[in-house]
């Protein structure tokens, strides 16, 4: 998987089962949404090209990254929906509002994974700076959105 050193999106895939019949929720947030959009992108690109339909992929957006703990477990309580990929960006600012978002979506979405019994994966981009998020969609650290969507795909084939 990831390292420093690597580019983040490779991973491994050769353990992956058919997700042809699987159904996924993506749950975007809205700030910084020139990149989470990209990783969105990356997202459906990762699970289209292991074989889940189009179909069977819902797009939902939230207003802030703060917002994606709810907006998972409104996906995630749907019979329906089998793994829930969180995309969102959260970019450190003069105060410590980035530890507080980042600590509430880490516990929330995996108390919703836990609550549930489905995977719920953390495509949430977390820099000190702008360049660092870019790096991170679609850069030179490849692209958070397919590293997450590769986590749902992988904890399905547990
Ligand atoms: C308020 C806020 C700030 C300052 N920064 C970000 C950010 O970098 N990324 C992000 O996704 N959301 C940010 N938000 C919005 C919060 O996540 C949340 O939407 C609001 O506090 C309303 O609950």
């Amino acid at each position: 998987m990831a390292t420093s050193l690597k580019n983040l999106s490779d991973y491994k895939k050769d353990k992956f089962k058919d997700i042809s019949e699987k159904t996924f929720g993506i749950v975007v947030a809205e700030w910084h949404d020139d990149i989470t959009g990209v990783l969105c992108e990356g997202a459906v690109n990762t699970l289209l090209e292991h074989g889940a339909k189009k179909e069977n992929i819902y797009i939902n957006t939230v207003p802030g990254s703060f917002e994606l703990t709810l907006g998972a477990q409104f996906l995630a309580m749907q019979e329906e929906i089998d793994a829930v990929i969180c995309i969102g960006v959260v970019i450190k600012g003069d105060t410590k509002h980035d530890d507080y978002i980042n600590n509430a979506v880490a516990n929330g979405i995996t108390n919703v994974s836990l609550k549930f019994n489905k995977p719920v994966s953390f495509g949430l981009v977390t820099t000190n700076t702008l360049e660092q998020a870019l790096d991170r969609a679609g850069g030179k650290h490849g692209n958070k959105g397919v590293e997450a969507a590769a986590a749902a795909i992988g904890m399905l084939s547990f």
